[in-house]
């Protein structure tokens, strides 16, 4: 019988042990890996020692004096004293290591010649990433005077220049806000508002199967909220992928490669040495409330972490290829197609569009014309392609993988069996990387880079990373039996994690550290989870609310308020749906206002209001449903688990003994009325 309930399809595989081809004579034992992993985090000493001994692989202007200095919980400091520089990590330090012409990004462009073979290619050296960050650091410092602590908004698509802003602005000691470029012009405006921006760099458009989209445009229009709301975005800076028209304002305005037009081509700006109280940059996401959070991240702590878990869950060496699909816009781009591989002297892979362009082959015929050897994506994206002829991939040669990892979401077991069977040839070791924005980093995953690696098991998101402690507890703390769902805890810090919320101190407090303050200073992640017998993670979902629609981390406190801003609409509530594809939709559940009737017509213009407020990612599978009333307590809660059991099929059983505030009766009515009105689609209320 097929098991459709995910926690019992996760318990299904705790005993599958699997062994990837040729790693046989690499395979350790699970009582070789308890012991090593014990032995990095037996006592505060053993943590410290584990992490110190990462840091000293990377070059530092003044060595740390304190590894951790844990006097101000939760607001850790590591490698205290101690200075370095990501730009210099990622650029400077590689040259002097050698790397010099050793090309550091292939970037593909998104449109097609005949035979599909990509019509733009760029190739750029670790010498390139060198002067032309010098360069745009040089013009930044001089031309607009970006200083040490700066924001710099980045709403950038995935060309070249995004990690070339970057390093620029890290290499001058001023940080980055990164908005990805799928956002809308409100998204964008808070992010810059937040920020206090008042830089933005951008481009004229991108490429996005197969159409031209114009992002200036939203630029501008994002300006426009801005100045309604006093804020003055003084400088953009516009490079030019496509060569559209777009609107301009003189002055404020200018082309990317004007900008530099006059900065010598061997420019250097010395690297800004940077301090454990320094940040590299802040990274928006969602969480409970409709105000996204700015998770700030360090630079030393950051980079020592990047390089461990690059090192220990990739195994990257020199002759790697290396490809992560993510978007640099997410974190994971952030951490694993710029930082983390840099730092490493990698060879990266950037693709500018979509995975089904010109058809679904696109990723598996890059694989095979670059030969990637490390691959990294997201089970979403594994599922859209599963669900096509399997001869449309195996016409590529995928063979060179010897690494393919997953992020983001759960992956399913059939997902990942796909996955390494059909792209990974069953060779890869291939495991699902559990971590968060906050994090900074990889928390879990395999580690082949030990030189020798733990069996697989389909769907398991692998041992804690060493050095560092976590628990699957219940709402008391207590921890709960293996195979049984609980709340995931990190209960020690480590050199990745977010050093607060972009000037939110009590907000970082309370989201993290509040729900378990009677046991000390755990990491609350917000997320579901199981361990098995061999104390392995299986993150189940989220406990709270934040959706993840397509690996795309959303909070349904965002979209409530950004529904609540169309004039017809009185009352909204967002709950994730399970999708088969997407692993979580958003179903949006309406009242409107006196005067307004639910109707096709209205549902698509409560779309397209989505879509301009909050971005084409949320709107594009969103599903509005119109309801005469939300369903409440008695205290006015929007009664969630009552609305998420709607709209999983789900008994109302299961509700009435969780939300102990709602009388059964008055439940079983609201139930009824949901689901009627769910059933009937989205053009009637019920
Ligand atoms: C890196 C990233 C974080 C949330 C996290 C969890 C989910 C991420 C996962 C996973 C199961 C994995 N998540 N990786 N769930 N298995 N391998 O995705 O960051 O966008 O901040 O989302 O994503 O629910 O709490 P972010």
């Amino acid at each position: 019988m097929e098991v459709s309930d995910p926690l019992e399809m996760m318990r299904k595989e705790f005993n599958t042990y699997i062994t990837p081809k040729g790693w046989e004579d690499k395979m350790e034992t699970l009582e070789d890996w308890k012991k090593f992993y014990e032995s990095t985090v037996k006592d505060k000493e053993a943590m410290e020692k584990w992490w110190e001994s990462w840091a000293e692989k990377i070059p530092w202007f003044k060595k740390w004096t304190k590894v951790l200095d844990d006097s101000n919980p939760p607001f850790y400091r590591w490698f205290v004293g101690g200075e370095t520089n990501l730009a210099y990590l990622c650029t400077d330090w590689q040259i002097n290591q050698g790397r010099k012409n050793k090309v550091a990004i292939i970037w593909e462009g998104e449109p097609v010649e005949e035979r599909n073979e990509p019509k733009e290619v760029r190739k750029l050296t670790y010498y390139d990433l060198f002067r032309e960050s010098n360069r745009i650091a040089y013009a930044l410092k001089e031309k607009l005077g970006v200083n040490k602590g700066e924001i710099v908004t980045l709403y950038l698509p995935m060309i070249p220049e995004l990690p070339l802003f970057m390093l620029a602005v890290q290499r001058i000691g001023a940080a980055h806000s990164i908005v990805f470029s799928g956002f809308s012009a409100e998204a964008l405006a808070v992010r810059v508002m937040d920020a206090k921006a008042r830089i933005i760099v951008t481009a004229d458009g991108v490429w996005r199967r197969g159409k031209q989209l114009n992002l200036k445009n939203i630029v501008d229009e994002a300006i426009k909220i801005c100045e309604r709301e006093g804020h003055k975005v003084e400088k953009v800076i516009v490079v030019k992928r496509l060569g559209i028209s777009i609107p301009w304002t003189e002055g404020r305005d200018v082309w990317y490669h004007d900008f530099l037009a006059d900065v010598p081509k061997n420019t250097f700006v010395s690297c800004e040495p940077r301090g454990s109280e320094d940040y590299s940059y802040i990274l928006y996401t969602s969480g409970t409330t409709g105000k996204p959070k700015g998770a700030q991240h360090s630079v030393g702590g950051y980079a020592v972490y990047l390089y461990a878990t690059t090192k220990m869950i990739f195994d990257i060496r020199d002759d790697d290829i290396y490809w992560c699909t993510a978007d640099i816009g997410w974190v994971t781009g952030h951490s694993y197609i710029v930082y983390g591989p840099l730092m490493h002297g990698a060879t990266i892979i950037m693709y500018e569009g979509a995975l089904d362009y010109p058809d679904p082959s696109r990723w598996a015929s890059m694989i095979e014309r670059y030969g990637v050897t490390i691959f990294y994506t997201a089970p979403t994206a594994i599922r859209m392609l599963m669900k096509f002829p399997e001869d449309i991939y195996l016409k590529h040669d995928t063979s060179t993988l010897r690494i393919a990892h997953s992020v983001g979401e759960p992956i399913n077991p059939e997902a990942w069996r796909w996955y390494f069977r059909v792209f990974g040839k069953e060779k890869t070791c291939s495991s699902s990387t559990w971590w968060m924005t906050e994090t900074g980093g990889m928390l879990s995953g395999h580690y082949p880079g030990r030189g020798k690696i733990l069996p697989l098991k389909p769907g398991t998101n692998g041992p804690i990373f060493p050095g560092i402690t976590c628990a699957v507890v219940d709402d008391d703390g207590n921890p709960v039996p293996p195979g049984t769902r609980g709340y995931f805890v990190i209960t020690s810090p480590w050199p990745g994690m977010l050093m607060t919320l972009w000037q939110s101190p009590q907000r970082y407090i309370d989201v993290y550290y509040g729900k378990y303050k009677h046991k000390g200073w755990w990491y609350y992640t917000g997320d579901f989870a199981m361990l098995d017998q061999d104390g392995w993670i299986w993150v189940i979902g989220r406990a709270d609310d934040v959706i993840k629609v397509a690996g795309h981390r959303i909070g349904t406190a965002e979209v409530e308020s950004a529904m609540i801003k169309h004039p017809a609409v009185a009352e909204s509530a967002c709950v994730g749906k399970s999708d088969p594809l997407k692993g979580e939709i958003p179903l949006i559940y309406v009242t409107l206002k006196k005067g307004y009737e639910p109707s096709e017509d209205m549902r698509q213009e409560l779309k397209k209001h989505l879509r301009a407020t909050i971005g084409p990612v949320v709107a594009s599978d969103a599903v509005i449903t119109f309801v005469d009333i939300l369903p409440k307590t008695r205290s006015g809660k929007i009664m969630r688990r009552l609305l998420r059991a709607v709209a999983e099929g789900k008994p109302l059983g299961d509700v009435t003994t969780l939300e102990s505030e709602i009388a059964v009766e008055e439940a079983k009515k609201a139930y009824e009325m949901v689901k009627a009105a769910l059933e009937a689609g989205p053009t009637s209320s019920s």
